[in-house]
């Protein structure tokens, strides 16, 4: 008997090796060790041995069967292991390859259109030696306006309506900045003249929303300090970017406008690229667009960022963002842009 148990458990090995399914595997075990099965068989002839060889052949047996158990569940967990690899390699998708990555339905996302002109703006500023700096959208007083030449019941402060944060005993303290200028301060202290940079970023307006003004939205503002520096300077950066951002010449307007930061002051508009000129709701029957105002920074502001303005000049702009997107494509309201309707967004991907 001992001799047929371990001839069952070598055919038993035997078999096991060549199996390569789960469900295969299974079998053979209750083929061996299922109640009816090969092992049982053998066992069944146990009742006619002396009770010396039952001594040996039982725990003989137990032994064997033991062995084959562990045996089972060491190849089934060997055959989920390659299974496992196998879909693996299978699934596995380079996310750096855009087809992969389409070829499974993924869908990949895209920039918005704001993102992409302020980048093609960045670049075209970076191009011509601006640098490129960021400030808080929560700010102070002496930033959004002091600074800026708009002290304290001064009736410019009512030219942009303003998100307060109150303070407990009901005062106005801090506010979100209502124009990318407060960067200009910033940049001032932070810097020696000559320099010239940009600030792109988020502002934020209490304002009735309609087809071209928003309650946040983007601005950019340049500013460039020096000796010598003139209203041409800032024609010629003006035109040049333009002229980078529409791939033509812009027929543009410049206009006196009043800022308490600069003297004098200008608004530079733009022909309407919905309509051509010809009028609608975004430049309001006008076919000009408000775009960028600008001028000469005025001396206060200059002495404010600390720098001697008897000694230098330059001037500032705020460019309207928004605004510049959709002249570029063509977009016929501004609340479109952040409306998060994916349909609207998915148009403008880049690639
Ligand atoms: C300013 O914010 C000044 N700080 C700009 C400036 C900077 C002037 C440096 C001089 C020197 P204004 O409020 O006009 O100016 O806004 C600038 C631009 O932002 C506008 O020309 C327009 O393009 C855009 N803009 C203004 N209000 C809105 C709005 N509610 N929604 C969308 N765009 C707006």
């Amino acid at each position: 008997m001992l001799e047929k148990l371990d001839d069952l458990f070598t055919s038993f090995e035997k078999a096991l090796e060549e199996k390569l399914l789960q469900a295969d595997v299974l079998n053979l075990k209750s083929e061996y060790l299922g109640k009816k099965g090969k092992v049982s068989e053998v066992l069944k002839s146990l009742k006619d041995v002396s009770l010396e060889e039952k001594k040996v052949i039982g725990p003989r047996a137990n032994e064997l069967k033991e062995k084959m158990n562990q045996m089972v569940a060491k190849k089934l967990s060997a055959i989920e292991i390659a299974e496992i690899n196998e879909k693996l390699a299978k699934e596995k998708i380079d996310i750096t390859n855009r087809e992969s990555v389409q070829a499974l339905g993924i869908k990949s996302g895209g920039y918005h259109p704001a993102t992409i002109i302020q980048r093609e703006v960045e670049d075209i500023f970076l191009s011509m030696g601006f640098d490129i700096l960021d400030g808080p959208h929560i700010e102070d007083e002496f930033h959004n306006f002091e600074a800026l030449n708009i002290p304290a019941d001064h009736p410019a402060r009512d030219m942009q309506d303003t998100f307060w944060f109150q303070k407990p005993t009901g005062e106005n303290s801090y506010l979100l900045r209502t124009h990318t200028s407060t960067i200009q301060v910033r940049g001032m202290t932070s810097r020696k003249p000559p320099f010239k940079f940009i600030a792109p970023g988020k502002v934020f307006r209490c304002e009735r929303t309609d087809a071209s003004h928003e309650m946040v939205f983007h601005q950019l503002e340049g500013m460039m300090v020096g000796e010598d520096i003139s209203v041409a300077h800032l024609t010629y950066f003006m035109k040049t970017v333009l002229k980078e951002i529409f791939k033509k010449d812009m027929e543009i307007r410049l206009r006196p406008g009043f800022f308490p930061f600069v003297e004098p002051g200008f608004e530079l508009d733009i022909e309407c690229q919905v309509c051509k000129g010809k009028g609608c709701s975004v430049c309001k029957k006008t076919g000009w667009v408000e775009l960028l105002p600008c001028g000469m920074v005025h001396p206060n502001v200059l002495e404010a960022g600390g720098i001697d303005s008897e000694k230098y000049n330059g001037f500032a702009f705020g460019l309207g963002l928004d605004r510049l997107v959709m002249m570029r494509y063509g977009i016929d309201d501004i609340r479109h842009l952040h409306g998060a309707d994916l349909r609207f967004i998915s148009q403008f991907r880049t690639y």
